[in-house]
Formats: C-alpha cells, sequence, structure tokens
C-alpha cells in the first residue's frame, strides 16, 4: 500500500479481464475497501484544507504556483530548464521539486541560477499540501513570482492531492501513447493545460496528435492543448504567452 494516499495495492486491487469483471467474493473484501475509503476521505480533507492555506499565501504576495504533473519521464525538468534560462530576467522564479529520492531535478534547476528545494517522498506517490507548506515556510519565494512544484512522476494519485495551486499542466510526451487521458482520466479532469511534449520524436513514434487532443477534451472540453518539444525548441513560444498572460491575469488591479 502507498505510505501516505492508501493507494490501494495490497491485497484489495479489483481485477478485470478483457469481457470478464470479476466480483468481490469475500465479506472481508467489503470490510477491507470501507476502510480503506474513510481513511482516504480523511487523508484528502485534511489536504485541502491544508491547501487552502496555501492558496491564501500564494494569493497574498501574488505568486502564481503551477503544479507540473505527469508520468516519469515526461519531461518535466526538461521544461523547466529551458523555460527558467529563456525567461530568466523577465519573470520571477521559484521552484519546488518532488521526487522518491535523489536530488538530480533540483540540481539540474539549481544550475539555472533559480532557487529551488527537494522535497524526497520516500515510499510516497505524490506531494501533498503540507509538504508544500514547509517547503514554501523555508524556501519564502518572492511576492509577484511564478511558483513551479514539480510532482512525483505518477498519473495517478497526484491527481487527488491539491496542493493549492492556481493551475494544474499536465504533461504527456509522444512515446507514452494517445490513449493516456482516457486511461487517466482524473489527472485530464484537473489540469487546465495539456502539454503535449517530445514532437521532434513524432516521425518515429506511432502516436496520433489528432487523436489524444480528442481523447483529452473527450475528458474535460476546456483543457487547453500546446505541443512542444523541449529538445527542439518548437512550441515554446506558445508555452511561454500561455505562462505570461497567467502572470498578466494573476496581477492585481
Ligand atoms: N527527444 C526528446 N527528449 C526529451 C524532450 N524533453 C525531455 N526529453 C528527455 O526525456 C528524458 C526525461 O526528461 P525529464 O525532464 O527528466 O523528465 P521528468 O518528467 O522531469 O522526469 P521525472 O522527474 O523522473 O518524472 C530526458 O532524457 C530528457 O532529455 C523532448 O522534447 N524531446
Ligand atoms: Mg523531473
Amino acid at each position: 500500500m502507498c505510505a501516505t494516499c492508501g493507494c490501494d495495492a495490497d491485497g484489495n486491487v479489483t481485477m478485470h479481464e478483457p469481457g470478464h469483471q470479476h466480483q468481490p467474493t469475500h465479506e472481508h473484501t467489503y470490510e477491507l475497501h470501507k476502510k480503506v475509503v474513510h481513511v482516504e476521505k480523511d487523508i484528502l480533507q485534511e489536504n485541502d484544507l491544508l491547501a487552502q492555506r496555501n492558496r491564501g499565501y500564494f494569493d497574498a504576495k501574488n505568486i502564481l504556483a503551477l503544479n507540473l504533473v505527469s508520468s516519469p519521464g515526461s519531461g518535466k525538468t526538461s521544461l523547466l530548464e529551458r523555460t527558467l534560462t529563456d525567461l530568466k530576467g523577465q519573470l520571477e522564479f521559484a521552484v519546488i521539486e518532488g521526487d522518491q529520492q535523489t536530488t538530480n531535478d533540483a540540481d539540474r534547476i539549481h544550475a539555472t541560477g533559480t532557487k529551488v528545494v527537494q522535497i524526497n517522498t520516500g515510499k510516497g506517490c505524490h506531494l501533498d499540501a503540507h509538504m508544500v507548506l514547509h517547503a514554501v515556510q523555508g524556501m519564502k519565494p518572492k511576492a509577484d513570482s511564478v511558483l513551479f512544484i514539480e510532482n512525483v512522476g505518477n498519473l495517478v494519485c497526484p491527481a487527488m492531492f491539491d496542493l493549492g495551486e492556481k493551475e494544474r499542466v499536465v504533461i504527456i510526451s509522444v512515446t507514452e501513447g494517445d490513449d493516456k487521458p482516457l486511461k487517466y482520466p482524473d489527472m485530464f479532469h484537473s489540469s487546465t493545460l495539456c502539454i503535449i511534449n517530445k514532437t521532434d520524436l513524432l516521425p518515429y513514434v506511432p502516436f496520433d496528435m489528432e487523436k489524444v487532443k480528442a481523447n483529452a477534451k473527450k475528458i474535460n472540453h476546456r483543457l487547453e492543448i500546446i505541443e512542444l518539444s523541449c529538445t527542439s525548441g518548437q512550441g515554446l513560444q506558445q508555452w511561454y504567452d500561455w505562462l505570461k498572460e497567467k502572470v498578466l491575469a494573476a496581477e492585481p488591479a
């Protein structure tokens, strides 16, 4: 079982075979399920209260907090490296990095000259609002800045945990398959922007751009979509325009 969110991987997994649905066969399974649901509800309620506290802090200091979510390796840190370098001097940035282990990503961000804090979650598969609160108290991001929060690479559990962010940005890369929005709907439903990364690899992989967009819109018709490549730089300007627009919109009148 996941150490923090109660991800149900410990003897209570519902198995589906194509064309055949298993039904739970023991009362014990139902009991176990009930307990898991109660624990999860308590954890999420507590998280939501702390997320509101974070949101209040961000609003008071006019900090634009963005929660970057994706499966491992989609290019979250690469996107940040490009953004922090290309927009240096134009916007003020701070970064919170979330990973189970290592300071690899924080080291990459530090190399761009940006203020960064690494959170290692150990066995945890997502960041939560409490972790972000502590990180923010330590790093004290400047007023009127953009705070990027790179979540743990995982398209499932981070969807449930509000961190107090203004926008959630989901990143997928063309090597992951165009069915991801349908398979992980919560993440796409709770995000406002979807970045499709690694478009430089499109000639080499079977990935249908129109299909992935249609799948994403099926889950969330308001979702904005930007195609880009952190490697070639194609499409990055659209992302920078989106970011600047959000910064302008966040400024007090
Ligand atoms: N070809 C190609 N490779 C990319 C692109 N963006 C990132 N990569 C590569 O993809 C790999 C993973 O990139 P990261 O930025 O570390 O991905 P991440 O989402 O931060 O990974 P985790 O933090 O481990 O979840 C690296 O080898 C990058 O160089 C891109 O646009 N095109
Ligand atoms: Mg990373």
